[in-house]
């Protein structure tokens, strides 16, 4: 299978962490966002990464049906749970990393705007916002446990990790290490598994 992505994408890491835990093989196509138009439009109507392929050529977007299809393709390093509650709460660890994602890439894209004059610090502080309730509401429902969801490593804790080490690269003066003990001791854990360490963002 292809893999549409890029190596500085949050939620592709998300997915290629869980292809690595599932000892899937895939190939990564990079530079699908560059262009003009980027050559992904040609691939996702949606003009995103990241987009997976099947051999037969059915393609799969986003991150987060690709990783749950993912994950009944084989049950090695099972990372969803059966039972529904369960399987829901570890989604919404999934909702919410991703969504704490998708706010601080607004914050990062306003920022950014080659014109200062166009940018808007209240849409900025309204996105940081989300960011900062988003990781607060994280570090409280970890609590003490050792994984975020059950007793066990799930897609729940690869989306935590791919989001938050995401924050770390692309906002390092950010503190949440030291705001939020719990998560650092989580993630320096999960930053130790050869998934995460084969897929440091780069760029
Ligand atoms: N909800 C999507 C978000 C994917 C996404 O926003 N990807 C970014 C890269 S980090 C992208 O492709 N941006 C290009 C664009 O939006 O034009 C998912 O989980 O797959």
């Amino acid at each position: 299978m292809k893999l549409y992505g890029s190596v500085t994408s949050p939620y592709v890491r998300k997915v290629r962490v869980t292809l690595i835990e599932k000892k899937i093989d895939f190939n990564l196509e990079q530079g699908y966002l560059t262009g003009n138009p980027p050559m992904i439009d040609g691939v996702n109507p949606l003009g995103k990464v990241p987009a997976l392929e099947l051999d037969d050529g059915t393609l799969i977007f986003d991150s987060a049906v690709i990783v749950d299809y993912l994950e009944g393709l084989n049950p090695v390093g099972h990372l969803i749970p059966e039972d529904r509650h369960q399987r829901m709460l570890v989604k919404r660890w999934e909702a919410l990393s991703d969504g704490l994602l998708d706010a601080a890439v607004l914050v990062l894209l306003e920022t950014r705007r080659d014109n200062p004059a166009e940018r808007s610090q209240a849409w900025i502080d309204k996105q940081q916002s989300k960011v900062d309730r988003a990781m607060a509401y994280m570090s409280q429902q970890l609590g003490e446990k050792n994984w975020c969801q059950g007793d066990a490593f799930t897609l729940a804790d690869i989306s935590v990790g791919s989001a938050l080490l995401w924050i770390e690269f692309r906002f390092p003066n950010h503190n949440w290490r030291k705001q939020y003990p719990n998560l650092d001791r989580l993630v320096t854990k999960l930053a130790q598994r050869k998934s995460f360490q084969d897929t440091p963002p780069q760029g």
